[in-house]
């Protein structure tokens, strides 16, 4: 593919954009998300006719050249050669899906999925500990907290699944040479609704540099970066899912998050804890029925 030698330390270390993009296209292709979509004619017409005006709108507008076109062309074309689509959608429309659909959910605030979700992560029983390397590198963080509904009862049966990368900025099943679970888990609370995870504080994160959104960020003179981020999706039975992810104050992307998806309730309060032994934090769930609306 290419004989640069930085290029090939960088397939060695993380594995190409094409590498992460296939897989992420792949488990979208698998999971249930595409088995289940039925949009009406109408909604479809109607959405699909709004999008080509708003391009031909921005055509004329801009007065796009027929080499700038092309260049399109080409660029939509690698997206999908890269298996970029997930990345693409993920990092600059999700947000806005989420925002508008999680409008009238009262509770903890979500934000968006991206494209790294694994299901089916491994079963732990709080107080857990994800699955790590030995002498695992970066902060040791215990994370914890508590499940009610929004009377303030606590919840019963309620789960936090838990994925995040790692102290160098790397998800397990999307770079090269990880453990399968590594930094994935599902992790049940207690009869309380509390629940305690050990984990790692995981870095910052860049976008895959080397593929069509890559040559996008370069081209437009844009930076690639995420602010350290931990995914969590939380449930339990008779309550509606929250999707979410928890950022860490100082981070120097918190402002420019590439994906627009930080808010400010989403940002923990690290505490160095006590002992030495690292960082702590508690976050408290509030969950919202099935049904319920504000
Ligand atoms: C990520 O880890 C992520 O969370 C998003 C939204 C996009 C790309 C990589
Ligand atoms: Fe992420």
């Amino acid at each position: 593919m290419t004989d640069n030698p930085s290029a090939a330390h960088l397939k060695e270390s993380q594995g190409t954009a094409a590498e992460a993009g296939t897989k992420a296209t792949e488990r979208f292709a698998a999971s249930g998300k595409k088995s289940k979509l039925d949009v009406p004619k109408e909604r479809v017409s109607l959405l699909a006719g709004a999008l080509i005006k708003a391009a031909n709108d921005i055509v004329e507008e801009h007065e796009v050249t027929y080499e700038e076109y092309n260049a399109l062309k080409a660029w939509l074309i690698k997206v999908g050669t890269d298996g970029e689509w997930p990345l693409f959608l993920d990092v600059w429309l999700e947000h806005t899906v989420e925002d508008v659909n999680s409008k009238e959910r009262p509770g903890t605030v979500g934000t968006i999925e991206g494209p790294y979700y694994v299901s089916n992560a491994p079963e732990l029983q709080t107080p857990a500990t994800l699955e790590m390397r030995e002498d695992e590198e970066g902060t040791p963080l215990l994370f914890h907290g508590d499940f009610t509904d929004t009377d303030g009862n606590p919840i019963k049966d309620a789960q936090v699944e838990i994925w995040h990368a790692d102290a160098a900025g790397f998800y397990s099943q999307y770079a090269p040479d990880m453990p399968e679970w590594l930094f994935r888990g599902t992790v049940k609370a207690d009869e309380n609704g509390h629940f305690e995870i050990h984990t790692m504080q995981p870095a910052p994160y860049q976008i895959p540099t080397d593929g069509a959104c890559g040559q996008l960020i370069a081209a437009a003179g844009w930076h690639a970066w995420r602010p350290a981020h931990i995914h969590i999706k939380v449930s339990a039975p008779g309550y509606q899912m929250v999707t979410q992810q928890l950022y860490f104050p100082g981070d120097p992307h918190n402002e420019d998050d590439i994906a627009s998806a930080v808010k400010p309730e989403l940002m923990l309060d690290v505490q160095e804890r006590a002992d030495g032994s690292g960082n702590e934090v508690q976050y408290d769930y509030v969950l919202a029925k099935e049904g319920e609306s504000r």
